[in-house]
């Protein structure tokens, strides 16, 4: 099976969580924006194309199937992947994870827009600024403490009973908080030790080595959800 990824061809964004699935697997994709451009994504998001009517990207398509949503996406590849142990109880326990982490996500992103989506990041900075402070005094502490308190329940070595795409995910949310907030993260790593080590350990999985070291692998930047302003940071 190849896989079609749909997703912004100038973000790492939520797509990522996807692509570093599909890359940890060696699995068969084409990341179609990329390749096409992103006019490529229109005709689902019109309701153009067959299958379900996507919201947003990303969303895969799979055969004549159409799945929108990331924690959906990884839900219905992972089995396949190989990336989640079988049965229904840690199945479920992975999509929880999952759930948990766009909800962060979501939160990263209302850090530098959160007034409209619909508006620039300079037409609401002094709301982001405020956000920001909440968000890395309060929300990132709570979620990455969270995070850190799963993996010692679990042993330490992964989220799961053994490597699962909920790990995956969590080396994208601390590569991605330590670009946006280097600030914050470097005072937060001391209480997160299993969840760096964690992000350490994802990193250098060959596949993943390779990946990150590759062309596939965007830059981080500010188009993106994970964004660097400096004005939204802590102070050294
Ligand atoms: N909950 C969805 C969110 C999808 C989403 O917000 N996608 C962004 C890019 S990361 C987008 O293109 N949004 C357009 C919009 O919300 O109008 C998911 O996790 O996939």
């Amino acid at each position: 099976m190849r896989y079609q990824l749909y997703y912004w061809s100038g973000i790492q964004g939520r797509g990522e969580f996807v692509r570093l699935a599909l890359e940890d697997a060696g699995a068969d994709y084409l990341d179609v924006a990329r390749e096409r451009g992103d006019d490529a994504i229109m005709p689902f998001l019109q309701g153009e194309q067959g299958g379900a009517l996507p919201f947003a990207p990303p969303f895969l398509k799979a055969g004549r199937t159409v799945i929108a949503q990331t924690p959906a996406i990884l839900l219905y590849l992972a089995p396949r992947l190989k990336l989640v142990p079988a049965g229904t109880p840690i199945q479920l326990h992975a999509h929880q994870l999952q759930l948990t982490i766009a909800d962060l996500v979501a939160e990263v992103h209302d850090t530098h827009h959160p007034i409209s989506s619909a508006l620039y990041y300079e037409d609401q900075r002094v709301a982001a600024k405020r956000r920001a402070e909440d968000f890395r005094q309060h929300r990132l502490p709570k979620y990455l403490g969270y995070f850190e308190d799963v993996l010692v329940r679990s042993g330490g070595m992964h989220t799961l009973s053994r490597h699962s795409y909920v790990d995956l995910s969590l080396f994208q949310i601390m590569s991605g908080l330590d670009y946006a907030f280097p600030h914050a993260m470097r005072r937060l790593r001391r209480k997160l030790p299993q969840l760096c080590a964690l992000a350490g350990k994802v990193a250098e999985r060959p596949r993943i080595a390779t990946y990150l070291a590759s062309p596939r692998r965007l830059a981080f930047n500010e188009d993106g959800i994970f964004r660097h302003y400096p004005e939204l940071d802590a102070t050294r």
